[in-house]
């Protein structure tokens, strides 16, 4: 276990497939990921022990995969995200040295996803929980009906993961659909999650949900779904008129917002240039280590990770020192 040079591994976005939820999306005409990714998805435990210790990985921090339960209807999400989380709870008790745990939450009911989040903080050990894409598919997360998600995260002093998932369906329409027959990951990890996921970053910044919740932390995956590259342009444009400029810092608010209150992980973007911009963008003690599997294999990670000329101090942050204090491993 552990790197070459005998640094601890901890991966932060590792996810799985719940087997009742696999029912569910199927019932409800969703197609689940199949062929290799589908089987490591599904596996209950043995081949992911056994490619994360060919790799060199210590510690996964397991969640759901995309959308978990958010798309079900409330009545049926409630009682199933509990059910996964559950499950997920064994999964971690039979080897707690390797696996830690984000939560699913039933967002359709949002009160009820904040009573799972502290059931499963509280007495499941969970270390905080996953979101994905929009709300049933068509809401942004910043919007208020949440907010009581985010107010029993601040609380409980845990992160919430805002991960991608399919974008609108008229986005997609628009924007991604003529290519999709020959380019089907278009709306996935080659743009559209990206496009997704950064808006409703950029949203909760504007939503005023962090000057109500001082303690409220959000994790991105992919190397911060290109904010970070974005930095500047966003705090620049959002200081020329409008509701910033009322600030006295306005060209820095954005970027000072989003790296008080975010973190972000490597998963599936195991690129120099772009580490190197989050790393100047929002410093080392924001940056942590993840794959994404099974959707990137671990070891084109830990090759990449090993190779890197960076600081002992950084490396050690990045792999494990990071992760081992925002979820208090
Ligand atoms: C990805 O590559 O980022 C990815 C996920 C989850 C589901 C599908 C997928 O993280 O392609
Ligand atoms: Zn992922």
């Amino acid at each position: 276990m552990t790197t070459r040079n005998g640094t601890r591994v901890i991966a932060i976005e590792e996810h799985f497939l719940d087997a009742e939820v696999k029912k569910a999306m199927i019932a409800g005409g969703a197609k689940p990921v199949g062929g290799e990714m589908g089987r490591r998805l599904d596996d209950p435990g043995e081949l992911r022990l056994k490619e994360m210790d060919e790799a060199g990985i210590d510690m996964q921090i397991l969640s759901h995969s995309p959308p978990a339960t958010q798309w079900l209807d409330a009545a049926v999400a409630v009682p199933l995200a509990r059910d996964v989380n559950d499950r997920l709870k064994q999964r971690v008790d039979s080897n707690p040295k390797r696996f830690a745990a984000l939560a699913t939450l039933p967002t359709p009911d949002p009160k009820a996803a904040a009573d799972e989040l502290e059931r499963c903080v509280d007495k499941l050990g969970f270390k905080g929980a996953m979101i994905y894409g929009l709300a049933a598919g068509q809401v942004f997360f910043d919007d208020k009906q949440f907010w009581p998600i985010f107010e029993r995260a601040a609380a409980l002093d845990v992160p919430i993961y805002i991960h991608p998932a399919p974008p609108h369906p008229t986005l997609v329409d628009i924007y991604l659909k003529d290519y999709l027959p020959e380019v089907p990951n278009f709306a996935g990890p080659v743009w559209g999650f990206t496009v997704e996921t950064a808006t409703t970053a950029i949203r909760m910044v504007l939503s005023g949900v962090f000057d109500k919740h001082p303690n409220l932390k959000f994790v991105l995956g992919h190397l911060g779904e290109t904010i970070p590259y974005n930095m500047h342009r966003i705090s620049e444009a959002l200081s020329r008129v409008g509701a910033t400029s009322k600030r006295p810092d306005a060209m820095t608010w954005f970027g000072d917002v989003f790296c008080e209150h975010f973190w972000i992980a490597t998963s599936g973007n195991f690129s120099t240039p772009a580490l190197t911009c989050a790393m100047v963008e929002m410093g080392a003690d924001r940056i942590l280590f993840a794959i994404d599997w099974p959707f990137v294999m671990n070891q084109p990670g830990m090759d990449w990770i090993e190779e890197l000329r960076i600081s002992p101090d950084d490396r050690r942050k990045i792999l494990h020192g990071n992760a081992e204090k925002l979820f208090k491993l």
